[in-house]
């Protein structure tokens, strides 16, 4: 039943007195800041043409521009070719100079970017790391994993595989770049509690398929007796598996590592490579954007326990160290590889 228009308008005081009173606590607990529109957004992955980065960023995959463009903002895509400072840096350059007011970046490097950076952030442009960071010249980073998660699982995957025994070998990125190496710092300590598993070497594959390919040929020349092999990287995993996909190696020399689910379902259900793993990237680049807009409208700062909801995602809150966790990182077999579509 309505109340009647007396009841009504009496109700109406009260509420105002009580808002009058604890006004400060009514707007804590109803009004989130507006987000500021018309924002001019860059996004910056390691390098262009790695499938991982476009649906990490692009509208079309819910990646960084779809969440911009819900938040009313102007983002674009931009990067050099290579995944290293020297093909990043002009990218972050121009994108100042095309008036950025934000820029969301998978670091190359810890330190060769921070000169730029740093310059963008005298200039109060936002700066927000995703997937690889830059921890001395930026506001914020969004982790996709723990970092320690990601090492040690890797290497207990593997460790599952091959029986806790024999050589093992490490198809990396470039030899910069800020993630990958903190999660090979995590899979060494964790290579300690396996003492009859031996890691030989590490080579760089640099994110490039042909590198890649050839720098896993020749381990598996360097090193005939290779039981497995883990690699950290997107564009890795998929060249070494192409490389062990043949009569001679596959079953024979096991492979591990962070993929994604469309590069590596073909050998997963041949039975190259029994499990890897993945976060979602589209999740990854959204949250990277949302956060970075809660930031440049300066609706949080970016103090630990700063909290905001990013659309779709729900409630996240800024950890230590200015970072934000997206989550965990899925485990992909043949038994559900064939669910996932990016
Ligand atoms: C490659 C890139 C990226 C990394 C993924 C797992 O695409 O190196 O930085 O997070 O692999």
């Amino acid at each position: 039943m309505n109340a009647s228009p007396s009841k009504r308008t009496k109700w109406a005081g009260t509420a105002l007195a009580l808002a009058c009173t604890f006004g400060v606590l009514v707007t804590a607990a109803t009004a989130a800041a507006p987000l500021t529109k018309g924002l001019t957004a860059f996004v910056i992955p390691k390098n262009l043409g790695n499938s991982y980065f476009t649906t990490a960023d692009s509208a079309k995959s819910g990646g960084a521009i779809a969440a911009f463009q819900a938040l009313g903002e102007t983002a674009t895509e931009t990067s050099g070719t290579a995944a290293t400072p020297a093909s990043q840096i002009p990218a972050i350059q121009a994108a100042i100079t095309k008036g950025a007011k934000i820029l969301v970046v998978s670091a190359t490097d810890p330190s060769a970017l921070c000169p730029t950076l740093n310059s963008a952030m005298q200039k109060g442009i936002t700066v927000v790391t995703y997937d690889s960071d830059a921890p001395a010249c930026r506001d914020l980073f969004i982790n996709q994993a723990s970092t320690q998660g990601i090492g040690e699982s890797e290497v207990d995957l593997l460790a599952k595989e091959i029986g806790s025994s024999g050589q093992i070998a490490i198809v990396s990125a470039t030899a910069s770049a800020t993630n990958q190496n903190a999660w090979i710092a995590y899979m060494k300590t964790e290579l300690k509690k396996y003492p009859k598993m031996q890691l030989v070497k590490i080579v760089y594959g640099n994110d490039d398929p042909t590198t890649a390919t050839q720098v896993t040929q020749g381990l598996l020349q360097q090193y005939p007796n290779l039981k497995g092999i883990i690699s950290p990287t997107t564009v890795g995993i998929a060249a070494a598996a192409a490389v062990l996909d043949t009569a001679k190696y596959r079953g024979k020399i096991q492979l591990t590592g962070l993929g994604t689910p469309d590069a590596m379902k073909k050998y997963v259900n041949d039975g190259t490579v029994k499990a890897f793993e993945l976060w979602n990237p589209a999740n990854l680049g959204y949250l990277a954007a949302y956060a970075s807009v809660e930031l440049a409208s300066k609706a949080i700062t970016n103090a630990t326990g700063q909290s905001f909801t990013a659309g779709k995602l729900g409630k996240f809150t800024l950890g230590a160290k200015h970072t934000i966790l997206l989550g965990a990182p899925y485990v992909f077999n043949k038994s559900n590889i064939s669910k996932f579509n990016f």
